[in-house]
């Protein structure tokens, strides 16, 4: 356990007040841990930056006694990758949270990294224009920490990753240095952009402090459809179906039992009268803005060929929002089992292939455990997260998970695919890095990390150590 000495605290408190260095319990333990629930959170103080300045300061005083910073935004991360459970000083970037500037010409926004996603996206519904990445958690989030996992969401099947949309960058390194990357240019081939270096670097080798982020046309007409399938085969043969004919937005999938979990806990009607094994949800603009001739064509030649047994359609805006949380709230509804989460990738062509063999392996390592499985199945993203039986202790429940994500991984492997789709590697990922990633590619990133946080002050224990 690492203490900060006596002379690295009375200078951190004297930079920032008292406002702005915080040891109490509740903030330590607040401000120690994400959303994951594996590691207690211990550090041992939390640092709140009021400004780029203060957070060079913070890292010279870090490297000069050799103490540990965690990077922290929202902390709504699913991997550990900002929890502090060493003794480190936490450096939240909360009180860093305005809005800079927003150019309506060149459709972007400025931010400090502290910035929540809710807020950037407001700001920019405020001028005619969207932030289009999205999820769940963008009540809390924040812009910097989304950047650093390179977070997904729920409409990367049209907008992309968080990546897609970051046109500047300033980060502070481990060395204290204050680097700009792009500068918010659209067109800048001037040698390698060390912006798409920062995107998803988990806060190992810098620290962004400000972003500029493009901004979009927002969709028209957004709606949404529930549709029930007898079979994840029929899910991906509805996907194909309505790539063919709508302008999607997303096309999401939930297992019966995610519904059931959403439906009982916030007391919900199901979507339809009857249920089924899986049911996809998809948003798309409306092409013949309230006919719903096309879109029934389409239901019917999928219920034709038995892939769709039952369907519902968004009327108005408030339904569209109540078919998106039985989708949306699920993460939050089972959080309660301390669930182990896989969130796995592959191509869209092999998702068939990943499926068959998932749900073989399900069945015969979890016979026992509720498994409840949703996703982003448009992208080639699958969540898989299995639930804690209350007689399990937690680390032998983990244990038990981790053997069976080898198996899982394993077959990733083959596939090609990846072991963290967009949740990042922090600690409960960095064990098995090697399933998606070369022994040469991490040995390029501990040489990166050399260069960039020498010390090894910056989130050490995550995604890779020096
Ligand atoms: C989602 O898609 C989030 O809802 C959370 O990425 C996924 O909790 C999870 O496993
Ligand atoms: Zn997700």
């Amino acid at each position: 356990m690492i203490t900060p000495p006596p002379a690295m605290q009375q200078a951190l408190q004297e930079l920032l007040g008292p406002s702005g260095y915080l040891t109490d319990p509740s903030s330590l333990q607040e401000y120690g841990r994400d959303w994951t629930r594996f590691t207690p959170p211990a550090p041992s103080a939390v640092a709140l930056p009021g400004s780029i300045e203060d957070v060079q300061a913070i890292v010279r005083l870090a490297r000069q006694h050799r103490v540990p910073l965690v990077p922290s935004g929202g902390r709504t991360g699913l991997s550990g990758g900002a929890v502090a459970g060493q003794g480190e000083v936490v450096l939240s970037l909360a009180r860093m949270n305005r809005i800079l500037g927003l150019d309506t010409v060149g459709r972007s926004l400025s931010c400090e990294a502290g910035a929540i996603t809710g807020n950037v996206q407001a700001a920019a519904r405020a001028e005619g224009l969207i932030y289009p990445v999205d999820f769940a958690s963008s009540g809390s989030s924040q812009i910097g920490g989304n950047i650093a996992t390179n977070a997904g969401g729920i409409q990367v099947i049209r907008y992309g990753m968080t990546r897609n949309w970051v046109t500047g960058l300033k980060v502070v390194t481990g060395t204290g240095e204050l680097l700009e990357l792009n500068k918010g240019l659209i067109k800048n081939n001037t040698g390698l952009d060390f912006r798409h270096l920062m995107i998803g670097s988990e806060g190992v080798l810098g620290i962004i402090v400000e972003a500029t982020l493009a901004l979009a046309t927002p969709p028209r007409d957004p709606r949404v459809m529930v549709l029930g399938a007898p079979s994840m085969t029929a899910i991906m043969a509805i996907l194909e179906q309505c790539q063919g004919a709508l302008s999607l937005l997303a096309f999401e999938f939930l297992s019966d039992l995610a519904l059931e979990k959403v439906i009982n806990a916030h007391g919900l009607q199901p979507p339809l009268q009857a249920r089924a094994p899986f049911y996809a949800l998809v948003e798309f603009e409306d092409p013949a803005q309230g006919d719903d001739a096309p879109i029934l064509t389409l239901v019917e030649n999928c219920m034709a060929s038995g892939w769709v047994a039952d369907a519902v359609l968004s009327h108005s805006e408030a339904q569209r929002r109540s078919l998106w949380r039985l989708r949306e709230d699920i993460s939050e509804t089972i959080a309660k089992w301390t669930p182990y989460k896989n969130d796995i990738a592959t191509t869209v062509a092999n998702v068939p292939i990943l499926l068959e063999r998932v749900e073989a392996l399900i069945a015969d390592r979890y016979n026992d455990l509720e498994v409840v499985w949703y996703g982003h199945i448009g992208d080639g993203n699958l969540h898989l997260n299995i639930l804690k039986p209350e007689s399990s202790s937690v680390d032998a429940f983990q244990q038990r998970c981790a053997t069976v994500s080898r198996e899982l991984f394993g077959i990733l492997s083959d596939l090609g695919g990846s072991v963290s789709a967009e949740h990042g590697v922090g600690l409960l990922k960095k064990e098995f890095l090697t399933f998606s990633r070369s022994k040469t590619e991490i040995g390029l990133m501990r040489e990166i990390k050399k260069l960039l946080d020498p010390d090894g002050i910056l989130n050490p224990g995550k995604l890779i150590e020096l």
